[in-house]
């Protein structure tokens, strides 16, 4: 097997603007990142097409470092073992350290152990997936793998799928382009119409999922068009080289179908999931599918949502559907990854009685039950659409015998676009650990890892990803540690996300190639720690949400935006107070929603916590919060504070020119810029906006407009 470039190879031609002479940046995989085993005398042992990827990394990075890789056991000592299992055996003292790991029963399928002793390390994994991640663990810990004595260490992925979701279209949509709120360029997967065939770089992109913790992708859009519904069938081939190509880096492929596949590709006159033909159809597609692709993961589906077809048409309802593909999937082995996402988009906004937030629970929760073993029902983290601060989705808790995936977005729609620097791991750690059931209880991980309090296996999480052809990966360079945490929190929800930013510091500047590593270190912790903290104080307030620009496709602030719009109402303000009144006692019931103790708490004023309070609520101006501050006040406070964090971050980054890369310091100086003119935009607009309506003015006397 060829490995993708290290860094700057020839797979990256055409993409040259990062300044590096030669291409595509690195990300968290530079060759640096890999001196300390590249310097090592290493043992691969094992057989498969991963213990060859491990193979190819290790030899590479050996020879780029001055080590040694074989693989084959002999006398020669070494200082690094990886080793499957039941690879034979292994030379002393290799031989007793692995057997040390590997007490304690299976290590699963993509699980590894680790432990060093007399001056040797042992990676030993049951399949050859475990062993990958056993490699790039090796990478993260750096020179730390080989210091020291570490007592055996079992890891194991909490979610046994941890997805990344492309919105990449394969024609250029008319409205919404190549990618679907897509902030990096082009698609590396699709241009205008067909397939890429950048393989190299779908090889170095499978390989940086690999280092954190990724291993299945859906290749298109939910929103599914004329085009890219022919992946399913005529263009198969273009999805199988994908498969191809990511498939030595454990990544497995999905694929996004319409439910009219039958109609718009079959030439049936229906769709309906209860018509036997329309079931052999799907049976027939799906068997050709795995005899092109053994491995195939399965479909995602987006139905009777936001204009794309579905079960409703028929009058047949979610599971209905779901279970009709999940019958020709189940064979094979696959999944459905079938959305909750579903609510009305043609609202009148004078129509007080619906609430989006109430939508998929009141689609999905009835449905309990319904479907089958294969099919994931996908709940956005939120009830909403991935607003910068939503309660959790009460659909999370309200179906215990459904296998369920959470999706997060890691391509920043809401979230400044990867215009504006926002970390999104606090966000999704904060979900993630939520309890549903009250503190102390089962969290939203433990649901999506199949440990809830129900019966169904998990369903993972998925999440919007957030890279295309740009050289960065990602437009913000800084944007490449959304995805990086992504992955590590898929992998284990329990870790810190500040730690998880230094793992991604270390291996992204290493120290070896930066001027001086701790003012970079200090540097990008001051200007991301708190950064999606940030942004929600210069934005809309207090969980309101939705106060961007629909013109600027949710770039930028327009307080009323969505205010008179089909799409849902979203904060009521008038003179005297704003925010939405999802109570039970007097508003659209949403509370009852939850399981107690949640239930209550956000249906009371007192109880509930302040960064919700105008998502549950209606309350006057005058309001006093949890803090102490009034809500208008609080409002003026915390839009004036995000304005000079975000002039602080941009003061700090300037201190990095000449410390690190050039271009990615060029790139992030230019973002910084644009992303203080923006919040100054948001601060202004939603403060005058909420001075004029309520006449109140600053206690501080501050220049409101
Ligand atoms: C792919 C939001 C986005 C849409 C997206 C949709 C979804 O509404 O703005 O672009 O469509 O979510 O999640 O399906």
């Amino acid at each position: 097997m060829s490995l993708p470039p290290a860094t700057t190879g020839p797979a990256t031609a055409g993409h040259d603007t990062t300044g590096h002479g030669g291409g595509v940046h690195a990300a968290w995989l530079p060759p640096e990142a890999f001196a300390p085993l590249g310097s090592r005398r290493v043992l691969v042992r094992g057989d498969g097409m991963l213990v060859d990827t491990v193979f190819d990394e290790v030899e590479r990075a050996c020879a780029g470092h001055g080590g040694r890789a074989d693989r084959t056991a002999g006398d020669r000592e070494v200082d690094l073992v990886l080793a499957l299992r039941d690879a034979g055996p292994l030379p002393a003292p290799a031989a007793a350290l692995a057997r040390a790991a590997g007490a304690g029963g299976p290590l699963g399928a993509e699980g590894f152990a680790l432990a060093r002793a007399e001056g040797v390390t042992v990676v030993l994994a049951d399949a050859p997936a475990g062993l990958l991640y056993g490699l790039f663990h090796v990478v993260r810990l750096g020179a730390a793998a080989f210091e020291g004595d570490h007592p055996a260490r079992r890891h194991a992925p909490a979610m046994a799928r941890r997805m990344l979701d492309h919105w990449d279209n394969v024609d250029v949509h008319p409205v919404m382009g190549q990618v679907e709120r897509g902030y990096a360029g082009g698609s590396i997967f699709w241009r205008a119409g067909a397939a890429r065939r950048d393989l190299d770089r779908v090889r170095a992109y499978g390989r940086l999922l690999a280092a954190c913790g990724v291993n299945a992708i859906s290749v298109n859009n939910v929103n599914v068009h004329a085009t890219e519904a022919r992946l399913l069938t005529g263009r198969l081939g273009d999805v199988a080289e994908l498969a191809d190509a990511l498939r030595p880096y454990g990544v497995r492929v999905h694929l996004s179908v319409t439910f009219a596949a039958p109609v718009v590709l079959g030439g049936l006159p229906t769709a309906d999931p209860l018509d036997p033909a329309v079931r052999a159809w799907w049976a027939a597609a799906t068997r050709q599918v795995y005899e092109r692709i053994p491995d195939f993961g399965g479909y995602v589906v987006k139905a009777d949502s936001e204009g794309q077809p579905g079960p409703f048409t028929y009058g047949r309802d979610h599971a209905d559907g779901a279970n009709l593909l999940a019958e020709a999937l189940a064979p094979f082995g696959g999944v459905v990854h079938w959305r909750a996402f579903v609510y009305n988009h043609r609202q009148d906004w004078r129509d007080r009685s619906t609430d989006r937030a109430r939508a998929a629970y009141d689609h999905f929760a009835p449905l309990d039950g319904r479907f089958r073993d294969n099919v994931v029902v996908q709940a956005k983290f939120g009830p909403i659409d991935f607003q910068p601060r939503e309660p959790v989705s009460p659909v999370l808790a309200a179906m215990p015998a459904t296998r369920l995936a959470v999706e997060f977005q890691v391509t920043q729609e809401y979230t400044g676009q990867q215009q504006h620097v926002c970390y999104l791991a606090p966000c999704w750690s904060e979900v993630l650990t939520f309890a549903p059931w009250g503190p102390g209880g089962p969290t939203v991980a433990d649901v999506a890892a199949g440990s809830g309090p129900g019966p169904a296996t998990g369903g993972g999480l998925a999440a919007v990803a957030n890279v295309g052809d740009d050289p960065f990966w990602t437009g913000h360079p800084l944007a490449q540690a959304n995805l990086y945490a992504y992955g590590r929190l898929a992998w284990d929800p329990g870790l810190d996300p500040i730690a998880v930013l230094d793992e991604w510091i270390d291996l992204t500047f290493p120290a070896s190639t930066v001027g001086d590593p701790a003012l970079v270190r200090e540097t990008l912790h001051a200007v991301m720690d708190d950064s999606w903290r940030t942004y929600e104080r210069y934005t809309a307030p207090l969980g309101v949400g939705f106060m961007v620009s629909p013109a600027r496709h949710h770039y930028g602030p327009d307080v009323d935006g969505y205010e008179y719009s089909r799409w849902g109402t979203y904060h009521f303000a008038d003179r005297d107070g704003v925010g939405v009144d999802r109570t039970r006692a007097t508003g659209t019931g949403f509370t009852g929603q939850y399981p107690q103790p949640w239930s209550q708490v956000y249906e009371s004023l007192s109880d509930c916590p302040d960064e919700l309070l105008l998502f549950f609520h209606h309350v006057p101006y005058g309001h006093v919060l949890r803090s102490g501050s009034t809500v208008i006040q609080h409002i003026y406070d915390t839009h004036f504070a995000g304005v000079q964090q975000v002039a602080q971050m941009r003061q700090r980054w300037r201190r990095l020119a000449g410390v690190i890369d050039p271009a990615v310091h060029a790139r992030v100086a230019e973002r910084l810029d644009e992303q203080l003119r923006c919040a100054i935009e948001w601060r202004d607009q939603v403060n005058t906006y909420f001075f004029r309506k309520s006449g109140v003015p600053d206690v501080r006397g501050r220049a409101i407009h």
